[in-house]
C-alpha cells in the first residue's frame, strides 16, 4: 500500500472534496469511517483499504492530520469546503510562528496573513514546524513571530488544530514581526 498516496487521497476527501466521494460531513468535519471505505473501495487503487491503513497511517505520520473517534474520521486542519468547519476557540501559546516564502513577506507585511484558499490562517507551535511549512515553498523560508497573546487579548479568534498547528480566522500586520534574521 502506498501510505503517501493513501494520506493525500483521505486529505483531498476530508479537507477539499468531500461532494466527490459523497461523503456525509458533520460541522466537525467528521465522516463515517466505513462511508469514506466505501467511497474508496469504488476506484481500483483503493479496492483493499481498510481502517487498519487509516490507523497505520495516523500513527506513522510524522503529521497528525487525522483523527479517528467514534466510528468517524476528521482532518484536524487544512479546509478549502465553503462549509465552515467548527472550531472551538482556545487560548492560544503567547506567540505563534508562520513559516512562508520570501516571496510573500511584502504582501504579508502590507494586507497581514489571511486564510487564502483555506478556511483558518495556519500558524506553528514552534520554529521547526514553522519552517518545515515555509519550505515547501521556498527553501530559504522566512519565520514570522505572530504576537498571539495581544491578538487574543484584543479578540481575534485562535483554535486548536492539533498540537503543533493553531488555526486563526486572520492576523493582521500589527500582530506579526518580521526580522530580516529570520528569513533565509
Ligand atoms: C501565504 C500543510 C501573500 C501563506 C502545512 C502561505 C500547514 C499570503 C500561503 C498547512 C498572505 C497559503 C497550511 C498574504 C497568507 N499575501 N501571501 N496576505 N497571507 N499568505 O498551504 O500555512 O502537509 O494554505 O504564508 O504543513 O502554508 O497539508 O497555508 O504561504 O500545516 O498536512 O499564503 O498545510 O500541512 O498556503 O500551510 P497554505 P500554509 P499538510
Amino acid at each position: 500500500m502506498d501510505d503517501r498516496a493513501l494520506s493525500k487521497e483521505i486529505s483531498y476527501a476530508l479537507r477539499h472534496a468531500p461532494w466527490e466521494y459523497e461523503l456525509e460531513m458533520d460541522e466537525e468535519g467528521a465522516v463515517y469511517v466505513i462511508q469514506l471505505l466505501d467511497a474508496l473501495h469504488k476506484s481500483a487503487r483503493w479496492k483493499n483499504v481498510t481502517e487498519n491503513d487509516f490507523l497505520r497511517i495516523i500513527a506513522q505520520s510524522e503529521k497528525k492530520r487525522f483523527e479517528i473517534k467514534d466510528g468517524k474520521i476528521r482532518a484536524y486542519y487544512g479546509h478549502s469546503i465553503p462549509m465552515k468547519i467548527v472550531k472551538e476557540k482556545q487560548t492560544p501559546p503567547d506567540i505563534l510562528y508562520h513559516g512562508t516564502a520570501r516571496r510573500f513577506l511584502d504582501s504579508i507585511m502590507e494586507r497581514g496573513l489571511l486564510p487564502q484558499n483555506r478556511q483558518y490562517v495556519h500558524l506553528s507551535q514552534d520554529v521547526e514546524t514553522a519552517m518545515s511549512v515555509g519550505k515547501r515553498r521556498d527553501g530559504k523560508p522566512c519565520i514570522l513571530v505572530i504576537d498571539a497573546k495581544t491578538a487574543w487579548a484584543d479578540g481575534l479568534g485562535f483554535y486548536l488544530g492539533n498540537e503543533k498547528v493553531w488555526l486563526a480566522d486572520v492576523v493582521p500586520a500589527r500582530y506579526i514581526r518580521e526580522g530580516k534574521d529570520l528569513c533565509g
